[in-house]
């Protein structure tokens, strides 16, 4: 999975990618800190996985990964140029989702370039340019696709259409997931546009120190678009990654934090794009954490690990990661009668343990 980060210049963005990847990227309190985009892959924590190896005695332990991509920040009038432009949002054009950093801190030590907090004020005015780089994008689409409409290609005739309705929306300030893609479009044309207000967005309200809430109206802004809003302090998770993980969790509790910002923040994506994790973990062998979109099959999960296990399927064994390290390995699970033998068919459960069995 890959997550961009947007939001304005001071919003704390690269102090948070750092706590997420621990990275060493620059971040300073001035505005433009970040000129060319930082990109770092993080490890998503997961105990189950871990409970998962040492139940099993797999090893290695592979968690899923995160790619995160850290970009300049956007002000008021950055596709006509202002500040350092919009062109660096190419590199978050062909991400799954939008990791908008919103500053709902009041330090004031670092200066906010409109001189005022105010969550939803600042992501609107990101969200306002995000749509009109995408406008940019889809009128030069359309001019084209126009052109070869001409032919009067059907997928091509419904693109231009779909495009037309896209810029009109754009227009009217709506982002280009309000407008549904019509089946005949295929999936070429939304890949083509890899608009940007195409992605689901998790807002990151990135609040002062002993807060643990989003601001309501940051919140209810997320909501209007179906979107999510969480809270985290970028700084005090950039402290937590410096300290060794059993010092760190003696901070967390004492601050009141439950979990790493890290995965706190992957949790809400993966419920934003519909994730579930499943496993695979072989005694003396690699333990192994997978994304998949729900409601996929055993099947699917069998092409995750592998196309010639998904080629070869012939059944799965499959168990909830909490019956298999409750009683103790596969053979007691087998024993039980919880370990299940399950077809292609069968729909990933979050949490599930497969083995495929393959030809
Ligand atoms: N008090 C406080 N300061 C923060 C927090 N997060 C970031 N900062 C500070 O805010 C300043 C800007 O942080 P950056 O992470 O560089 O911000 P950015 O969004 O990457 O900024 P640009 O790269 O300039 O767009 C730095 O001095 C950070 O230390 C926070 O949660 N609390
Ligand atoms: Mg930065």
């Amino acid at each position: 999975m890959k997550v961009g980060i947007v939001g304005m210049p001071n919003a704390g963005k690269s102090t948070l990618f750092n706590a997420l990847t621990q990275a060493g990227a620059e971040a300073a309190g001035y505005p433009f800190t970040t000129i060319e985009p930082n990109v770092a892959i993080a490890a998503v924590p997961d105990e189950r996985l871990d409970e998962v190896a040492a139940t099993v005695a797999a090893t290695p332990v592979v968690h899923e990964s995160l790619e995160v991509h850290d970009i300049a920040g956007l002000v008021r009038g950055a596709s006509a140029g202002e500040g350092l432009g919009n062109q660096f949002l190419a590199s978050i054009r062909e991400t799954d989702a939008i990791c908008h950093v919103v500053r709902a801190h009041h330090d004031d030590g670092v200066p906010h370039p409109d001189g005022e907090v105010d969550p939803v004020a600042d992501a609107e005015m990101v969200e306002a340019e995000l749509m009109l780089a995408d406008l940019e994008t889809a009128q030069r689409r359309l001019d084209r696709v126009t052109k070869q409409a001409r032919a009067l290609d059907k997928e091509v005739v419904a693109e231009r259409d779909w495009l037309t309705e896209v810029v009109a929306a754009l227009e009217r300030g709506e982002p280009v997931r309000s407008v549904p893609v019509p089946d005949a479009v295929g999936e070429a044309g939304p890949r083509h546009l890899s608009a940007l207000t195409s992605k689901p967005v998790l807002y990151i309200a990135n609040v002062d120190e002993g807060e643990d809430e989003p601001p309501a109206a940051l919140v209810a802004h997320a909501r209007k678009s179906g979107d999510e809003a969480i809270a985290l302090s970028a700084k005090i998770e950039a402290e937590l990654v410096e300290l060794d993980p059993e010092e760190a969790a003696i901070m967390r509790e004492e601050l009141g934090i439950s979990e790493s910002g890290l995965g706190r923040m992957v949790r809400a994506a993966y419920g934003l794009l519909n994730l579930i994790t499943f496993f695979t973990a072989g005694e003396a062998k690699e333990a192994r954490a997978w994304s998949l979109r729900r409601g996929l099959t055993a099947w699917h999960a069998a092409g995750r690990i592998h196309t010639d296990i998904q080629d070869g399927f012939v059944k799965a064994d499959v168990i909830g990661w909490e019956d298999l390290v409750r009683l103790g390995g596969y053979s007691q699970a087998r024993d039980e009668g919880l370990l299940r033998v399950e077809g292609r068919d069968y729909v990933m459960q979050d949490g599930d343990v497969i083995t495929v069995k393959h030809t």
